[in-house]
């Protein structure tokens, strides 16, 4: 029976959850950023029933499934996050983000007429396949958002499906596969099978099969804990060693991807000198590796998401020129403002390739990178993947469809999420490089580029609204006069660069700074980061 759009509004008050008032007050603006909607989880659950009807109301136009992956990632345990999956497992598209902001933004009493126009003006129709796949990080908020976002997808009238703990990238693959089923098999061991598989298959064609390192895992508290073991376990057993560490306790609390980028420090537990360590973030989709020199000091060397981008280019740059088919397809390298100098020049002197630059966001990098056969996208907190066209592919299967095709290029590229970045499956595929190159992670540091002296700094504001950037992010436009600060600053200190822009996922203004000497960088970044607190 087709109800209608009242009769459905009306029917929320049988709906056993307290996530329908919008507590903010009409001054405080939320709005879909980075990565969707992050706040402080109490604030949340009004967001998740918005977002739940507005992702079920984008499957009933696609007439596909969408998914809802309720997380902060990186964020601290308190904050919690809601963000839509297209149906082809990629970030959504950007027009809905406006009906998004628009829709929590509202006040209760407007929620139904705003609805009801969004209806008129989509023009909804039967939709079979439509349904909204929902999992949740390991934050103890996230069972009480999926229940309001399941309320919300009933204000739809469209069937919900809650796949309970993922990490951010099964969802973005759970979805991928409901709808396009030839992407990989079904279900959280598809996701497992498929990119075990190619790493095994990888493995058999290693020139040099010596015994593993080990290896050991930060796994920032979070859901990369259950999720990395299970895809261990589903791994023939002697090609890894892995320790793991922080499996339980306080989300990405002194721990995580994000921490080790930003304080360049080892995580909790203190890792052993000379030991490959690699960090997840907290919805394991930002990767980065490490090691110390000195287990007397917590500062580690860190290799970050450009490290893996140059690593990944490279090789596929030699298996294409090997192949001879380099000269068949395009190749693009994306990066943000707050890649590494010296990677930028690697890439562009070394590779022969112009890296590409777009503002922050997986969204963004991703949107780029589909505009080449291979498009290899990283930031530099270790949030990347590489996008394959088809054309790429049909042509290293040579036209063979009946059996895979028995070459390292063809599994790289299985083991690749390429609808998200994945720290699991890039984490695969640093290690099988690593292998394949023969090198330890020292060697991965020290033989393609140093990084130019840099910081990062969080600079707490609360309105990060009024700063404004130019679209690459390296200026800032407002407030009139900052830019010019930093502009004399970097002058005058003889720096390469500097920039400030406002966090899409926190309640801060990041500052970078890049300099030939880190005692220049860290001055710099320091002072930058004063200007911004005595603005505030
Ligand atoms: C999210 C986005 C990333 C972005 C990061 C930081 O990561 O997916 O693309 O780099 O936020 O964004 P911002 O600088 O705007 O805070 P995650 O890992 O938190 O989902």
């Amino acid at each position: 029976m087709t109800m209608s759009i009242d009769e459905r509004f009306n029917r929320r008050s049988n709906i056993d959850h307290n996530g329908q008032s919008n507590p903010l007050d009409d001054t405080v603006k939320i709005s879909y950023g980075t990565a969707g909607f992050r706040e402080k989880a109490e604030v949340l659950p009004f967001v998740a029933l918005r977002v739940g009807y507005l992702a079920a109301l984008r499957s009933r136009v696609l007439n596909k499934a969408i998914g809802l992956m309720i997380t902060a990632s990186h964020n601290p345990q308190c904050d919690n996050g809601v963000k839509i999956v297209d149906p082809n497992g990629e970030m959504l598209a950007s027009e809905w983000e406006n009906h998004a902001t628009m829709l929590v933004s509202i006040p209760d009493d407007e929620l139904l007429r705003e609805m009801k126009k969004l209806e008129e003006t989509l023009q909804l129709g039967d939709a079979k396949e439509a349904r909204v796949i929902c999992a949740v990080d390991t934050r103890p908020s996230g069972q009480h958002l999926a229940d309001a976002a399941k309320a919300g997808a009933a204000l739809c009238n469209v069937d919900f499906e809650f796949l309970g703990l993922l990490t951010t990238p099964q969802l973005h693959y759970a979805v991928r596969v409901q709808n396009d089923p030839a992407f990989g098999p079904p279900g959280e061991d598809g996701y497992y099978t498929k990119i075990g598989t190619a790493f095994r298959q990888f493995y058999e064609l290693l020139p040099n099969k010596s015994s593993p390192t080990l290896l050991m895992l930060d796994c920032a508290n979070g859901v990369g804990a259950p999720k990395a073991r299970k895809l261990f376990d589903a791994l023939p057993k002697n090609l890894m060693e892995v320790d793991f560490k922080n499996e339980v306790g306080e989300l990405n609390h002194e721990c995580g991807a994000d921490f080790v980028k930003i304080c360049k420090q080892s995580p909790v537990p203190t890792c052993i000198e000379g030991v490959r360590c690699a960090s997840l973030d907290g919805d394991a989709d930002r990767l980065v590796y490490f090691y110390s020199k000195n287990s007397e000091s917590k500062n580690v060397i860190l290799l970050d998401g450009d490290k893996i981008a140059v690593l990944f280019a490279k090789f596929l740059i030699e298996e294409l020129k090997e192949a001879k088919v380099f000269d068949q397809l395009t190749i693009g390298i994306v990066q943000t403002a707050y890649a590494n100098g010296a990677s930028s020049a690697y890439i562009k002197n070394q590779l022969g390739v112009d890296p590409i630059f777009v503002p922050t966001g997986v969204k963004h990098l991703h949107h780029e990178a589909m505009k080449y056969d291979i498009g290899v996208y990283f930031e530099a907190n270790g949030h990347g993947t590489i996008c394959f066209s088809d054309h790429f592919k049909s042509l290293i299967s040579g036209g063979e469809t009946s059996s895979p095709p028995k070459n390292r290029l063809y599994w790289f590229s299985q083991l690749i999420n390429e609808v998200v970045g994945d720290a699991l499956a890039d984490l695969l595929a640093v290690e099988l490089l690593l292998k394949y190159y023969g090198w330890t992670v020292e060697d991965w540091a020290n033989k393609l580029y140093h990084d130019a002296p840099n910081i990062q700094i969080k600079v707490p504001v609360t309105d990060r609204s009024i700063f404004q950037t130019t679209w690459d992010e390296t200026r800032l436009i407002a407030p009139l006069g900052l830019q010019d600060k930093i502009d004399h600053l970097v002058n005058e200190l003889g720096a390469i660069r500097a920039f400030a822009r406002p966090s899409g996922t926190e309640k801060t203004v990041r500052v970078y700074a890049e300099a030939e000497d880190a005692e220049v960088a860290n001055k710099l970044g320091e002072k930058v980061a004063e200007i911004i607190r005595n603005f505030n």
